[in-house]
């Protein structure tokens, strides 16, 4: 029975809790991994005069995923998603971008310390038929990025429907450093999404107050655009580029049979060495690269679980109801090793070294507190005389609003960023211009795990996270960059805000 017969039936015979339609999803099925995982195709760009060139292409598209039916998608360079853009530091950058929707949009370069002006944000608007260029040196770390739409209160919808795709950076370093880096043999990237459908085969976008106070949940695991996916191992060790592309869902990825594994990286880079973990959580637009070994050659399954009771993002009071979705378990990958393993060499001790950027000296505290409405238009965290109206959601009491810029920061400087979250969920905060370091979370240093670059860091309710940023370039007094929450929906109802580097 397919799901949607399933929600029909539950609905039929009223199987409702709270009013609501029983959560029922794929993870609770028996998963067969019926559909070999699909892999974004690389693009790699071509050399002209020096530059590394590459085209993207928006487009409409129709995405098989359900038997029978018809989806309609949107992608770049494709149906569904897009090519994996593969980067290298130091080069010059290209990337002419076409619309061909009929609607704006942009794409945004997630992680990447670019200028304003070749950032992607709300400001870089593609018009329906038109065109848009990104130049930029590539001044980056090894590590797994990505790109999507940003184009203001569209964001959740576009890239729910399909706008986004992955980013590779390599780096001298990570190239001397022996690791599975064969892109679609034994380096996977695997875009995790969580979608719903209607009866006809289409998205089922935001549909109540709800799909937009909690973040939009779906009830359906794609991975690269792929639904109930098997991947079969070649190699001893396979590297995973886990990614959190969901529009509001955390994940807690972790393998069937408990085996562990190593982390590499967080968001922007490697981590000192590898780290042996068992279980990952992911927010939404975090990413983690990890290396699993299949040398026993036994099945098994990349699973979500249900979030840890005792994790510090555990949703609060009313918002822990309202946040059920956080406590299904899903089935993300079955994985088959082939019977005749290729052999992987031993992971490197030692990946990188982590510098830090208060050696620099800290030139200023900024604080940041997100809020939002709760029940009867009762405000939390809008202390501080706000003065917006629009929106359920708040940065220091402010909705977005694109002819405001929040705050400006001196070019050459070094900050901590305190994000406090006033509120009962937790959000993802992602800072454009960069990657930043977590210094204290709740006056600790961060855990073993998130000592990396990260550009996205997850504020569980009544946390206090303060992030170190580096402001060491592009100086430019009109041009804002973004911070705000990566649950999608929060950030198109208002929590998001504008900075410029002068
Ligand atoms: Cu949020």
């Amino acid at each position: 029975m397919g799901g949607i017969e399933r929600r029909r039936l539950l609905q039929a015979t009223g199987l409702t809790l709270g009013g609501l339609v029983m959560p029922w999803s794929w993870g609770q099925q028996q998963q067969t991994g019926s559909t070999a995982l699909k892999i974004p195709p690389l693009l790699a760009g071509d050399r002209r005069e020096g530059e590394q060139r590459y085209s993207l292409r928006i487009q409409t598209g129709q995405s098989r995923f359900l038997s029978g039916l018809d989806t309609p998608t949107l992608g770049i360079n494709g149906d569904y998603l897009g090519p994996t853009l593969r980067l290298r530091d130091g080069d010059d950058a290209v990337i002419d971008v076409d619309n061909g929707l009929s609607e704006p949009t942009t794409l945004h370069w997630h992680g990447l310390h670019v200028p304003a002006h070749a950032d992607g944000g709300p400001h870089q608007v593609v018009q329906p038929g038109g065109s848009w260029q990104a130049r930029f040196r590539v001044q980056q770390q090894a590590g797994t990025y990505w790109y999507h739409s940003h184009q203001i209160h569209r964001t959740g919808e576009q890239v729910y429907r399909g706008l986004a795709g992955l980013i590779v950076v390599d780096d001298d370093a990570s190239e001397r450093l022996a690791l599975p880096s064969d892109y679609g043999v034994d380096d996977i990237p695997l875009i995790v999404q969580d979608r719903r459908f209607n009866e006809d085969g289409s998205f089922r976008y935001v549909s109540s107050h709800r799909d937009i106070m909690a973040g939009l949940m779906g009830d359906t695991i794609l991975v690269n655009g792929t639904l109930d996916p098997y991947f079969e191992p070649t190699t001893e060790k396979v590297r995973f580029r886990l990614h959190n592309a969901a529009n509001a869902r955390t994940f807690t990825f972790a393998f069937s049979d408990g085996r562990d594994f190593q982390q590499l990286s967080c968001d922007g880079g490697f981590l000192a060495q590898p780290l042996p973990r068992t279980e990952m959580e992911l927010a939404p637009g975090e990413r983690c690269e990890i290396v699993v070994d299949f040398s026993d050659r036994s099945p098994v399954s990349l699973l979500s679980l249900p979030m840890a009771a005792n994790s510090p993002n555990q949703s609060r009071g009313m918002m822990r109801r309202m946040l059920a979705a956080n406590e299904e378990r899903f089935h993300v990958l079955a994985i088959r090793p082939q019977s005749n393993l290729g052999r992987s060499e031993p992971l490197p001790p030692i990946l990188t070294e982590v510098g830090s950027f208060e050696s620099a000296g800290i030139d200023r505290l900024r604080r940041f507190e997100l809020g939002m409405v709760m029940g009867m238009g009762r405000m939390m965290g809008r202390r501080g005389g706000g003065q917006s109206t629009a929106g359920n959601f708040f940065i220091n009491g402010n909705a977005m609003a694109m002819d405001r810029i929040d705050e400006r920061v001196p070019v050459g400087s070094t900050e901590i960023w305190e994000i406090h979250n006033d509120t009962m969920m937790m959000h993802p905060f992602h800072i454009h211009h960069g990657q930043f370091q977590v210094y204290r979370r709740n006056g600790q240093p961060p855990t073993p795990h998130e000592r990396a670059y990260k550009d996205t860091v997850k504020v569980g309710p009544g946390e206090t996270v303060q992030v170190l940023m580096e402001f060491q370039h592009f100086a430019d007094p009109e041009l804002p960059y973004m911070y705000h929450c990566h649950i999608l929906e929060h950030e198109d109802d208002g929590m998001m805000g504008q900075f410029v580097v002068e």
